[in-house]
């Protein structure tokens, strides 16, 4: 079984069991909720639910409109059901590392908007401290006139490295769907309190959100190469 069929396990585990009739569904971003959304567009169909699609990103979006799903919004949908995305990390306290596909800041906010987050993601991202496995570091979303200021304040208080992230298919910088630039922190230390570190940086000016979701997944589920699902709450 390869990771895409790990995925795919995971997605599919989580939808089964947490989309129900009437529900309003929070739809992540990333490689492993494409497989969500397969599942939740065919449980519409066969079930004939009635489910109202919450994006996090342009890309799930586009995912929405692709499987013919009622999309939906904040403005008329503030409070979610529950919201179904991926994680670069889990750790043993269910702390996340999020937005290695840039998408963390719209992701933060739909999945402070619901009443469950339940991740999806392969066994290589289950971790018992964040930076075991996941080695790109700590993604900050920033105001893109502040990001080297910002760069040496959190270096100044919590060591490390930061980079701004570079595009692939353009060049410089990437910039977000809210036309923002991305710092990835490679921490060293592992054992910091990840929800002072997350409050610390987020009162820096300029910074927009991290990638740091603490206290906010109810469950994970960790697809495996065999096809089991591994589950933690
Ligand atoms: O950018 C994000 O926050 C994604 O959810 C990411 O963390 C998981 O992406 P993947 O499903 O492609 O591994």
């Amino acid at each position: 079984m390869s990771l895409e069929q790990a995925k795919q396990v995971a997605a599919y585990r989580a939808v089964d069991e947490f989309v129900t009739n009437n529900c309003v569904f929070g739809v992540g971003s990333g490689s492993t909720v494409i497989y969500a959304v397969q599942r939740l567009a065919e449980k519409v169909e066969t079930d004939n639910l009635k489910v109202t699609c919450i994006p996090t990103s342009f890309q799930a979006k586009q995912l929405i409109l692709k499987h013919n799903l009622t999309l939906g919004e904040l403005d008329t949908h503030p409070v979610l059901d529950v919201t179904i995305d991926g994680a670069d990390e889990v750790d043993a306290n269910m702390t996340l590392i999020k937005g290695g596909g840039g998408c963390l800041l719209q992701e933060k906010i739909v999945a402070s908007c619901s009443k469950k987050l339940i991740v999806i993601a392969d066994y290589t991202k289950d971790s018992k401290k964040l930076g075991d496995r996941y080695k790109k570091g700590i993604p900050i979303e920033v105001i893109p006139m502040a990001y080297v200021p910002i760069k040496n304040k959190i270096v100044g208080l919590f060591g490390g490295e930061i980079k701004l992230r570079s595009a692939i298919a353009k060049a410089g910088p990437v910039v977000t769907d809210n036309g923002n630039f991305i710092l990835d922190w490679l921490f060293i230390n592992q054992d910091l309190d990840w929800q002072n570190v997350d409050t610390v940086i987020k009162m820096i000016p300029g910074v927009v959100e991290t990638g740091l979701f603490v206290n906010m997944c109810q469950k994970a589920y960790f697809g495996q190469p065999e096809g089991i699902v591994n589950e933690r709450s």
